[in-house]
């Protein structure tokens, strides 16, 4: 709790900082190209300028091999059902490409092999779900910054979105919308199996339910039909993008990683709670903003009310 609090008494630091120098109309902050693409998105953007100038560099703790959890528990999805999913595993993900795309110069696609042939960074981190449960393990894959890098952002570039091949439901219906995300009351009703708990990372609008139980429709491309799979997905910042330990693993606790734990590429993005961490990604698609892409709050659970910045 002490660092939750002494973080907040730094950002609220900042704050006054960044205020100040816009009050004292500072033309050299101002004319920065990246100061001003940075303001154009308003409050969203002082959190992002905040994070830029205090938490870049902070890592997450790292432990010793000796503290690695003889288990560590899978969680989510656990075996994609999707059929084109397990035919790549059928065969090893021998056919398995990533592709890195969107708003970049430089769009490519790797193989497995071509991913482990990059430098590669491991570490031995703790995983923490909002279920309450954490685990203990060793990640090896390539940076993201490297990635980004080799496929040249573009300077419309805000976030990085994660694709993952796991269908979670079929379209078409709303249920998740009322499922105990409604109210305020603050009550410890038990987290659903296999989810993240509403009440942990719940969005600080509080709005946002009351306006979905008045008539939340699905979303349009699978209103006709009720049935367009939606996939898990995710996004983050680039600051989160470019930190030092944000890696795309492939090997987990020495051997390449389990279909369990998403095989055969997942995100590590530590420092962030442990539904950030996509399993099963496909693709890396680089944007400006996420608004247009799934149900607009940035990732599957964000869609359901959890908050899209959960950092730890
Ligand atoms: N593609 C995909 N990624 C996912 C999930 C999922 O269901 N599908 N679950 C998330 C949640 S809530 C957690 S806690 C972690 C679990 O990772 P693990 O299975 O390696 O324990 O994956 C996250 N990433
Ligand atoms: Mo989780």
């Amino acid at each position: 709790m002490s660092r939750f609090l002494s973080r907040r008494v730094l950002l609220t630091g900042a704050s006054a900082a960044a205020a100040t120098a816009m009050l004292g109309g500072c033309d050299r902050l101002g004319n920065a190209e990246w100061f001003k693409r940075t303001l154009k998105t308003g409050e969203d953007a002082n959190l992002f300028v905040q994070r830029l100038l205090l938490t870049e560099r902070t890592l997450a703790p790292e432990f010793a091999e000796a503290d690695i959890s003889p288990v560590f528990k899978p969680n989510g999805t656990e075996d994609p059902p999707d059929k084109g999913y397990k035919a790549l595993a059928k065969g090893k993900f021998a056919k398995y490409h990533l592709e890195v795309g969107g708003l970049v110069e430089a769009p490519f696609r790797l193989s497995l092999a071509e991913l482990r042939t990059l430098p590669a960074r491991t570490q031995v981190t703790r995983h923490d779900c909002v279920e309450g449960w954490s685990a203990i393990g060793k990640w090896t894959g390539v940076p993201l910054a490297d990635l980004l890098t080799r496929a040249k952002l573009r300077p419309e570039a805000r976030f990085v979105m994660f694709h993952c091949a796991d269908t979670m439901d079929l379209g078409g219906d709303d249920d998740g919308e009322d499922d105990g995300a409604t109210d305020d009351s603050g009550s410890q009703e038990e987290a659903p199996a296999g989810n993240a708990n509403p009440n942990m990372a719940k969005q600080s609008g509080g709005g946002e339910s009351k306006k979905d139980s008045g008539g939340q429709q699905a979303s349009e491309d699978t209103a006709a039909s009720g049935g367009s799979p939606v996939r898990y997905y995710e996004s983050i910042d680039l600051v989160d993008a470019f930190h030092p330990q944000t890696i795309l693993a492939y090997e987990m606790n020495g051997q390449p990683l389990p279909v369990a734990n998403g095989a055969p590429l997942r995100l590590r993005l530590e420092r962030n709670l442990g539904y950030k961490q996509a399993k099963y990604v496909m693709r890396v698609e680089v944007v400006e903003s996420f608004a247009h892409i799934g149900e607009g709050k940035g990732g599957y659970w964000e869609d359901q009310g959890y908050a899209w910045y959960a950092g730890i």
